[in-house]
């Protein structure tokens, strides 16, 4: 392996790939984000960064998704995967934005000389990365725009073809790990589903098995996945898999998916004469790492199990668990939030395990819970997953039960480690999670549901000047800036029975946003509006556009 750039080559392919003068990318909380058309050089420099990384990491592969997730299905994106099957890690990100806004080829070898001595990256190591992308229809011109960069920097590449993006995780970890003791699963798709559906029928055996469940798969790469799970459960759940269009033009994400469900808090109108009384089912997003649950109830009224709703579910259940396995004073459980968590699920929480809350943005909840043994993380958007320390793993497999009881406990803790992908949120994962749990404690929709009930709730947009005036801490649940703000929320919020209010910059749209929750809907939507006329006036917003709703 040559110590050396090859800056003719990396030059001869990046004129194919100019980037737009007009256009500035960042990468954000998911990556590079825009629409498809404006991605092609930003593709390619991702090709040559991911090398990079693979090289400055000794080699180890490196995952690169392309997907925009529940964005419509005009807009791409990309995201980088660290060794572990974890998100980039943060001080890399801004290389990807450097590399990405170099003007001209010449800039951009310069920008790529510059990393390569301020990271220390010795150019003789390996590069190897694999790659996946969803079924967006740019993806194919879009992942031969990375191979270009892969190319550019003689990077051993590794096609994974059409994944979710949890696969493709599952991926990283998996080859990065082969033959070690950590070993995480064969790398391939056959292997995630294998090591899935395995765990997920020890888990259930000689439970009844639930009605069939709808799955809503967005229109996107889940629908190949549940495809591919079905025959392996054995008829232990019935999946009927809803939304599976994917070579449809426009119907990804299109009125359908984990976030149209979320945001607009309704049943798909694709679904209606799906889902009868009583049943469950649930949403997958455009590429499957976020879930959302609902069912039908006895008055026909559709009711939704977030991401909050999954995370009481579960963690209840693992600290059963724990509990029941004689493990108590041995593996603490902790869950992480965000300020978005609705309050009853915090006190639901509060009252059974330590509740930590952390900024928005999966890469801040993933690493507070990996300071618990056994650390649970879910946003109220769906995106979540559980895991396990390696110190807890060594737990399970050296305890000695005492009793037959503490020996099942410990059996089915094992096989949660198996069936809960540990690199990140995961729709398919998550769902037989659920499914798990609710065959063990013998819920339906209606009891699960009611482990607590959602305070009232309300988000609201503001669109300001500048939403970086706008600065927070305590994770996000308390303005410093503009001085005086939130004094004036918190007036306000003291005048409502169970109000809670916070606001913060949105990460990925140019907007502040307001969240406020109190004991009843119409409290809540008025402290939200008033509080969002707070966040207008501080702004400086024109009084005549200020929108009428706030109040
Ligand atoms: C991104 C985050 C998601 C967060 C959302 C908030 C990742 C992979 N995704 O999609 O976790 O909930 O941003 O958006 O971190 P906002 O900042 O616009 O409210
Ligand atoms: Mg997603």
């Amino acid at each position: 392996m040559s110590s050396q750039l090859d800056v003719k080559e990396i030059s001869r392919l990046s004129e194919l790939h100019p980037k737009p003068s007009h256009l500035r990318y960042q990468y954000g909380t998911s990556g590079f984000r825009t629409l498809g058309t404006v991605l092609d050089s930003v593709l390619f420099r991702v090709g040559i960064l991911a090398s990079l990384r693979s090289k400055k990491l000794d080699g180890k592969t490196i995952g690169v998704m392309v997907t925009a997730s529940h964005n419509p299905e005009e807009d791409n994106g990309v995201k980088l995967v660290d060794p572990r099957g974890e998100m980039l890690e943060a001080s890399w990100e801004i290389h990807a934005s450097v590399l990405a806004n170099a003007s001209t080829t010449s800039d951009l070898i310069e920008a790529i000389e510059t990393l390569v001595r301020i990271a220390k990256i010795d150019l003789s190591k390996p590069a190897r990365v694999v790659y996946g992308r969803d079924t967006r229809p740019s993806g194919p011109f879009l992942v031969a725009s990375l191979r270009d960069g892969l190319a550019a920097i003689k990077a051993e590449p590794r096609d994974a073809g059409v994944v979710t993006t949890p696969i493709l995780h599952y991926l990283v970890r998996a080859i990065n790990t082969k033959g070690t003791k950590d070993a995480y699963g064969d790398d391939s798709e056959d292997g995630y589903f294998d090591k899935l559906s395995g765990a997920f029928k020890k888990l259930v055996a000689g439970k009844p098995t639930p009605p069939p469940l709808i799955v809503d798969c967005a229109n996107g790469v889940g629908a190949g996945s549940i495809s591919k799970i079905s025959p392996r459960l054995d008829g232990q759940l019935k999946l009927l898999p809803q939304n599976t269009a994917t070579s449809t033009p426009g119907a990804l994400n299109n009125a359908c998916g984990a976030d149209y469900v979320k945001t607009t808090q309704k049943l798909p109108p694709s679904l209606a004469n799906h889902l009868k009384a009583n049943q469950r089912g649930c949403s997958f997003d455009g590429d499957a790492d976020r879930l959302m649950y609902f069912y039908i109830d006895e008055r026909n009224q559709f009711r939704m199990l977030d991401g909050d709703k999954i995370a009481a579910l579960v963690a209840g259940f693992i600290v059963d668990l724990v509990k029941n396995a004689g493990l108590e004073s041995e593996l603490k459980v902790g869950i992480v939030q965000t300020a978005y968590a609705n309050g009853s699920s915090t006190k639901y929480l509060a009252e059974r395990l330590p509740v930590r809350c952390v900024p928005t943005g999966v890469k801040h909840l993933h690493h507070a819970a990996e300071r618990f043994d056994i650390g649970v993380y879910f946003e109220a958007n769906g995106h979540g997953t559980v895991l396990f320390s390696s110190g807890t793993q060594e737990t399970l497999a050296s305890h000695e039960p005492t009793t037959p009881a503490q020996s099942t406990a410990l059996n089915h803790l094992s096989n949660l480690t198996q069936l809960i992908n540990q690199t990140v949120g995961d729709a398919l994962s998550d769902m037989l999670l659920v499914e798990v749990v609710l065959a063990h404690r013998s819920y339906s929709g209606f009891e699960w549901d009611s482990l607590y009930v959602d305070l009232p709730n309300r988000l609201v947009k503001v669109v300001v000047e500048d939403r970086h005036a706008f600065q927070t801490e305590d994770a996000e649940r308390q303005l410093v800036s503009p001085k005086g703000l939130q004094g004036k929320i918190d007036d306000l919020v003291r005048r409502y029975d169970g109000g809670r209010s916070f606001v913060r910059p949105s990460g990925t749209e140019d907007v502040v946003r307001v969240y406020a929750e109190a004991a009843i809907k119409s409290q809540a939507d008025e402290l939200a509006f008033r509080v969002a006329g707070l966040v207008y006036d501080e702004a400086g917003g024109d009084p005549s556009a200020r929108p009428k709703e706030f109040l």
